[in-house]
């Protein structure tokens, strides 16, 4: 059994994640794990796609290279998809939310072309993420929380670290 949990942060590009992530590691003592940092690291792609500007991700490669600090516990997990990684691994589901306009100016000031702009702006609005969390996890571990504002990022990390205490509680050995 694991003594610390794993949670994912997910949602569109540009949400808000790395910035949550980072600041709950920082706040909760639990490792941020940069799933786009372990698919370039360890090599879990079949090359980079260029249309989209993002790697073209081997899951099974991915879940191998994760497993080990799954299982362990303890992980923030951060990725814009969150289907993939087995029930069992996970404790709890955050998916950030936006605003379309904050989101065009988050993704603009990253110089995403406009193919990709209006992708990510329309799976926002189609809440395309909250969806895959819901159809992948007991709906009990889901939660929705808003990321527009600086405010908004502290109620989250708050809300987030009141709940990995009380988890640590609930399953001291
Ligand atoms: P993601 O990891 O989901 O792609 P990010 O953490 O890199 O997103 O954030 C994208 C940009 O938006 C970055 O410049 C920080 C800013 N940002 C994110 N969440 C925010 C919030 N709740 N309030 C203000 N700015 C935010």
């Amino acid at each position: 059994m694991r003594t610390s949990p794993n949670i994912i942060v997910t949602g569109t590009p540009g949400v808000g994640k790395t910035t949550h992530c980072e600041a709950l590691a920082e706040r909760t003592g639990l490792r941020h794990v940069s799933v786009n940092q372990v698919v370039k690291d360890e090599g879990c792609h079949e090359g980079w796609d260029e249309e989209y500007l993002s790697w073209i991700v081997d899951e099974d490669k991915l879940l191998d290279a994760l497993e080990d600090e799954a299982k362990a516990g303890g992980c923030i997990i951060d990725w814009h998809a969150c289907d993939l990684f087995p029930e069992s691994w996970i404790d709890l589901v955050v998916v950030l939310r936006v605003d379309s306009t904050t989101l065009y100016d988050r993704l603009s000031a990253r110089k995403y072309p406009e193919v990709k702009l209006q992708e990510n702006i329309d799976s926002e609005i189609m809440e395309v993420l909250l969806q895959e969390a819901r159809d992948s996890y007991d709906e009990r571990i889901v939660i929705e929380l808003t990321s527009n504002t600086t405010d908004d990022m502290e109620t989250n990390v708050d809300r987030i670290e009141a709940w990995v205490t009380q988890w640590k509680k609930d399953n001291a050995p």
